[in-house]
């Protein structure tokens, strides 16, 4: 099977490529893909860069392109919930963009006709994952995680997004990677792990963490690539 595995920036991939260590390059739509060969699958692993447009691009690639039939986005977050701390990992059920707003009109935040407010995430692979964090004894979060083109770090913003979307983390990608997945019907999985609060601290956390957190996240994702792998095969 071909299996699409993305992050946002190079340090949430660069885990994953230096586990598989050998790797085609394509340049494609301003962008590399890596395309490793694992096991008999083929793997394709890319970083879209910063955003909803970006990653819609790749995502897009992914599956258009490169015929993939799951999804995995690996990286990190800021956490918009107490219980959620840096280095812990949260597995999103559904996604929303908290930047996308015609409320002007009377629609909720996050919608637009013909649309949803949220994007459900598979349940097969979230099932997978909680599999894989029983075993590892890792702990594992699932919650409502949101997406929009700005690094929040502002507490008023943070609790505004938090309340109107009861949303447990944020980030930037998460969300149009789903409503593009979602439109041509490919699973796919949305794991973060946090690196800050998204608070006033929120970029200097974000600096000292990326590279911890989106390590932790990677990990995990290889660690299901193989019950992927196997479910696939049954
Ligand atoms: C976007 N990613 C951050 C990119 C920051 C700096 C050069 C995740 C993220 C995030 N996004 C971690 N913390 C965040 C926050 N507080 N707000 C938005 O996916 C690029």
């Amino acid at each position: 099977m071909k299996l699409a595995i993305m992050g946002a920036m190079p340090e949430e991939i660069e885990p994953l490529l230096e586990f598989f260590g050998e790797y085609e390059t394509v340049n494609y739509a301003n962008n590399k893909y890596y395309v490793v060969n694992y096991k008999g699958n083929e793997i394709v692993i890319a970083y879209s860069k910063i955003g909803k447009v970006n990653s819609t691009i790749t995502a897009s690639t992914m599956i258009q392109k490169f015929a993939c039939e799951k999804l995995l986005f690996s990286g990190v977050a800021g956490a918009v919930c107490d219980s959620l701390k840096v280095g812990d990992l949260v597995v999103a059920t559904k996604l929303a963009q908290h930047d996308l707003d015609i409320s002007a009109f009377g629609h909720p935040y996050g919608f637009v006709p013909e649309g949803a407010v949220y994007e459900e995430a598979d349940v097969k692979l979230i099932d997978i994952a909680k599999d894989v964090a029983k075993e590892k004894s890792i702990n594992l979060k699932d919650g409502i995680i949101v997406t929009g083109d700005q690094f929040v770090c502002d507490i008023e913003r943070k609790n505004w997004i938090a309340k109107t979307f009861e949303a447990s983390a944020l980030e930037m990608e998460g969300a149009s990677v789903a409503v593009t997945c979602n439109a041509l019907n490919v699973p796919f999985f949305i794991l973060r792990a946090i690196s800050d609060a998204a608070d006033m601290d929120a970029s200097f956390s974000f600096d000292e963490f990326l590279k911890t957190s989106a390590k932790i996240s990677a990990d995990f994702v290889l660690t299901m690539v193989d019950k992927i792998i196997d479910a696939e095969n049954k």
